[in-house]
């Protein structure tokens, strides 16, 4: 049945939409099935996220139409197609009247994934209006927060050094405790590793104190204030907060230290909100493991990481893993630094819209996977900036000398960077970056022939 009549309309010009602030807007690369055109599978698609289904049922009146999504751009050259959602569309909280990103994703990317006339269909960007902005809880905390409890001018306070406590999962409660001590005699943030939890041979209860004792030796040690960022997912709210109020009970006078994790692709904006209402005080560090699933640039239905990062800023994460830009492990290229840029700033051009945030708090980006001291300059002059949270989990023990020679190490990636270096020159005085080569041997060879020579290593 071709619904075009009812859920397209090409003369809406998305400049008015924009400014009118009465509509999500959505674009999506989308293909329909062989035999079907166009606007047809495209007004299916919109009939489905909207107001309709495959045929006209008897109940519609004529308030419901004026609820319709509208395709306003179909371009079947390019498959690309572009959806106005009313604003009165969406699901609000009977609690306190804010948007929830669970509606969002219901109609934007729910039924629509997955019909019998499209063959694929990728969200690739999305613009809110102000009034959603408003009406999204956004960051309760971000980077200003840690700069500040580190010392740091609140304004670009500079690179967060941090790591991923490794192995991922084995260490007993004493060993955990050791090696977040050493790192931190070099580094700034620790992180639960995204399945670190509650495991039956490192129970939360014993294994968070003799933590917090390392961060304690390691700020007298040292003389600096140290972060933890702590995984408080489980897929019961009230785990969640027992957990939360554990760490929270247990960190006492250092409890702004505490940031909190949640694998917030897997656990859904459930668990993100759980926390960002629960602990609006604690920085929330939302860890996307699984969102390949979706974002890889391979799958063409889902969503992108572009995407993920966005949503992320409206649910409240304080900071987002946006990738490594093609400099580390996971997927991702040097474009992929728009990302972080959308996140950050106070508006700026994505994909498809130009997006203003009206002043709510930026998210972190927050880069990982396969970082260390060697990859670290090229990933700063890629991205511009340093303002970021950094955790290297190889890249600090597997550091050859210690973690926290590791954790120098990317330090002094951070400083070479900032001084315009040439890392071979840079390591000829500081040590722990030298020794970054010798621990990276592949990504010293890759990175700079002839580092062996150069730096007279044999
Ligand atoms: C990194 C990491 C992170 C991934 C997540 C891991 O460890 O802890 O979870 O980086 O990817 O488990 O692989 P390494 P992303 O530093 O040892 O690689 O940040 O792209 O979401
Ligand atoms: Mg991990």
């Amino acid at each position: 049945m071709d619904q075009s009549k009812r859920y397209a309309d090409l003369a809406l010009n998305e400049e008015d939409l924009i400014k009118g602030g009465r509509h999500i807007l959505v674009a999506y690369t989308m293909q329909p099935r062989a035999g079907t055109g166009y606007l047809e599978a495209a007004a299916h698609f919109a009939a489905e996220s909207s107001t309709g289904t495959n045929v006209d049922v008897s109940t519609t009146d004529s308030f419901t139409r004026e609820l319709d999504a509208q395709v306003y751009h179909a371009d079947a050259a390019n498959g690309e197609l572009r959806i106005a959602f009313p604003l009165e569309l969406f699901d609000r909280n009977m609690s306190d009247g804010r948007f929830m990103l669970v509606s969002f994703l219901t109609l934007a990317i729910g039924n629509n994934q997955g019909m019998c006339d499209i063959e694929h269909a990728r969200m690739i960007d999305f613009h809110m209006p102000e009034r959603a902005i408003q009406m999204f809880d956004g960051p309760a905390r971000d980077i200003s927060d840690l700069w500040r409890i580190l010392g740091r001018p609140v304004k670009d306070g500079g690179y967060i050094a941090g790591t991923i406590i490794k192995p991922k999962l084995g260490l007993r409660p004493q060993p955990f405790a050791e090696a977040a001590y050493q790192f931190w005699l070099g580094g700034d943030f620790i992180k639960n590793d995204e399945p670190q939890g509650n495991q039956v041979f490192a129970p939360i209860k014993k294994t968070l104190p003799l933590v917090y004792d390392a961060m304690k030796h390691a700020q007298d040690e040292t003389g600096e204030a140290k972060l933890f960022s702590m995984n408080i997912s489980a897929d019961d709210h009230y785990e969640m907060c027992a957990r939360a109020d554990f760490a929270l009970e247990t960190f006492g006078p250092d409890a702004d230290k505490l940031a909190f994790l949640v694998d917030g692709y897997v656990g859904g904006p459930g668990m993100i909100t759980t926390a960002r209402r629960q602990y609006p005080n604690q920085y929330l560090h939302y860890h996307r493991a699984g969102h390949g699933a979706v974002t890889s640039p391979s799958s063409k239905r889902g969503y992108t990481a572009f995407v993920l990062a966005k949503m992320s800023r409206l649910q409240g994460a304080s900071g987002i893993h946006v990738g490594s830009m093609g400099y580390g492990k996971m997927e991702g290229e040097n474009d992929d630094r728009i990302m972080a840029y959308m996140i950050e700033r106070d508006e700026c051009q994505g994909p498809v819209y130009y997006q203003k945030w009206h002043g709510i708090k930026p998210t972190t980006p927050i880069i990982s996977g396969g970082m260390n001291a060697l990859r670290l300059p090229g990933f700063f002059a890629n991205l511009g900036h340093g303002n970021i949270i950094n955790t290297a989990g190889g890249g600090a023990y597997g550091h050859l000398d210690s973690p926290a020679a590791g954790a120098r190490s990317l330090r002094q990636a951070y400083a070479c960077w900032k001084a315009g270096a040439d890392p071979i020159e840079w390591a000829r005085e500081h040590r722990e970056f030298a020794r970054a080569f010798a621990s990276f041997p592949q990504d010293a060879d890759m990175l700079f022939p002839g580092w062996h020579g150069k730096l007279g290593v044999a």
